[in-house]
């Protein structure tokens, strides 16, 4: 375990080390940082976010960003860069603005089972490991909670059977992970300005409508802010990296999605809410697993695209 100092970013780190890095940041900084853990997760995780306020955040009326990560288990390079962003914020604050002018909430770990799931037995599940009383879950557990919101759920891009990776679950909300961001998401609604869901692997800047590539009425701001983002991302790259794509998420991806937290996030009334596909560098081949020596170099890079895509949001 981490029994409580800066994380390291030369490689993955198990589950135990994330969450006791979080406890360490709420214990070092009281004054900025709080953990909140709202639930456990069904193996019995507990599932942790950070807080982050010059002041009281409940006393607050400055606009919140939220930003989660890990929803998908097997995308590893996802939880470090929420991780990055908390150390940026609390530890190595370069950006003085951010925290003047904004409260934050990051949430690394949405899916801690399966994360773990990945860590010691499988290295590419996706989804999480619940199972009900039904034989099929059984057989499969678990459930994609990028599918597992209740915006036009299962309706596109998902499938009700338990054994699929896009299983969109039993019923909506069926999952604690997911209903945990569901609860982050109302809590701060009339003042969460940015919302950034970090996936892999892609290099894209994904916004709304994914279910039906339709736009949304605030297209043209979240074009204008994921491009600023991609800009201050790519300023910031290896020459070598893929390039950045941003766009509505079906049309960059080309298939429709429903119950994602992007669009269930930006329904509700999310100004900015994006999916933030990391790239997925691997001389493995499997972009899942980012080469370890990039993982530092993507968190900075990605880092650059938060503080713009945070500047513009409260800009807006
Ligand atoms: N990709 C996303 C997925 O959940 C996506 C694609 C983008 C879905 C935008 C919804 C909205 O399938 C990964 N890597 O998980
Ligand atoms: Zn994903």
């Amino acid at each position: 375990r981490n029994g409580g100092r800066q994380l390291p970013y030369d490689n993955y780190q198990e589950l135990d080390v994330i969450d006791d890095y979080l406890d360490y940041i709420g214990e070092k900084y009281p004054d900025v940082a709080t953990v909140v853990s709202p639930a456990k997760s069904f193996d019995g995780h507990p599932i942790k976010y950070v807080k982050i306020s010059t002041t009281n955040f409940e006393d607050e009326t400055k606009p919140v960003i939220i930003i989660d990560g890990g929803i998908h288990a097997r995308e590893w390079i996802s939880p470090p860069s929420v991780t990055w962003a908390i150390h940026k914020l609390v530890e190595d604050v370069t950006e003085n603005d951010l925290l003047e002018r904004f409260d934050w909430i990051l949430l690394p770990v949405v899916n801690p089972d399966g994360y773990k799931f990945s860590h010691t037995t499988n290295r590419f599940w996706r989804k999480t490991r619940s199972t009900n009383s039904t034989v099929a879950s059984q057989l499969c557990p678990g459930v994609d909670g990028n599918r597992n919101f209740d915006f036009v759920w299962n309706t596109i891009g998902t499938s009700s059977n338990p054994c699929s990776d896009i299983y969109a679950g039993p019923y909506a909300f069926s999952e604690i992970e997911t209903r945990v961001v569901r609860d982050i998401l109302y809590e701060n609604l009339a003042r969460t300005a940015l919302y950034l869901t970090m996936h892999s692997f892609g290099s894209m800047i994904l916004y709304p409508w994914g279910h039906d590539g339709s736009l949304s009425s605030n297209a043209l701001g979240l074009h204008t802010v994921g491009v600023a983002m991609v800009n201050a991302i790519e300023a910031e790259a290896l020459p070598y990296f893929p390039r950045y794509v941003v766009g509505n998420s079906a049309l960059v991806i080309k298939y429709y999605i429903a119950g994602s937290s992007e669009d269930y996030a930006h329904y509700i009334g999310v100004p900015l809410s994006y999916t933030y596909e990391l790239p997925g560098v691997s001389s493995t081949g499997n972009g899942f697993h980012l080469d370890p020596q990039y993982i530092e170099q993507v968190c900075r890079e990605t880092w650059e695209g938060i503080v713009v895509g945070a500047r513009r949001a409260g800009d807006l």
